[in-house]
């Protein structure tokens, strides 16, 4: 009885990590291709309910949403520096998210949720410093590779 019991629990358990997945994602003073300043990985796919936890592994870093270009009726988030940060994804679309201290250095990460890059066009066209901008174009790049491919 007792080992049924068990069981069912862990059945019930592996239910509930398919239906939403928590995606974690490195702040790095130096990515796994020697690029300083990065989130690890850069881009991510994701469902609306699953988390997003932004871990501070160096210091210096913060995550934040940058709100200008979220998807419609969404509320973004702000981390402070070296706290790290969850985020449960509320709706379809993609988000593009900034490290202050480090923005322009190109530190910015793509979440695609639920496949939508209806809005990846606002974000292309948002102002933004030039190397942020730069990086961008090749997260965007992947970004529609994996949501049309
Ligand atoms: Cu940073």
């Amino acid at each position: 009885m007792k080992r049924m019991l068990a069981t069912a629990a862990i059945l019930g358990l592996t239910a509930g990590a398919a239906a939403a997945e928590e995606h974690v994602v490195e702040m790095l003073n130096e990515g796994p291709d020697g690029e300083r300043m990065v989130f690890s990985p850069a881009v991510i796919m994701a469902e609306p309910g699953d988390t997003v936890r932004f871990v501070p592994t160096d210091k210096g870093h913060n995550a934040q949403t940058v709100d200008a270009v979220l998807p419609d009726e969404v509320e973004g988030f702000r981390g402070g520096i070296n706290q790290e940060v969850t985020y449960e994804i509320p709706a379809d679309g993609t988000y593009l998210i900034r490290c202050t201290p480090h923005y322009g250095l190109g530190m910015v990460a793509l979440i695609v949720a639920g496949g939508d890059i209806s809005n990846l066009d606002a974000i292309e066209e948002e102002r933004m410093p030039r190397r942020a901008d730069q990086r961008l174009d090749d997260y965007i790049a992947e970004a529609r590779e994996m949501a049309e491919g």
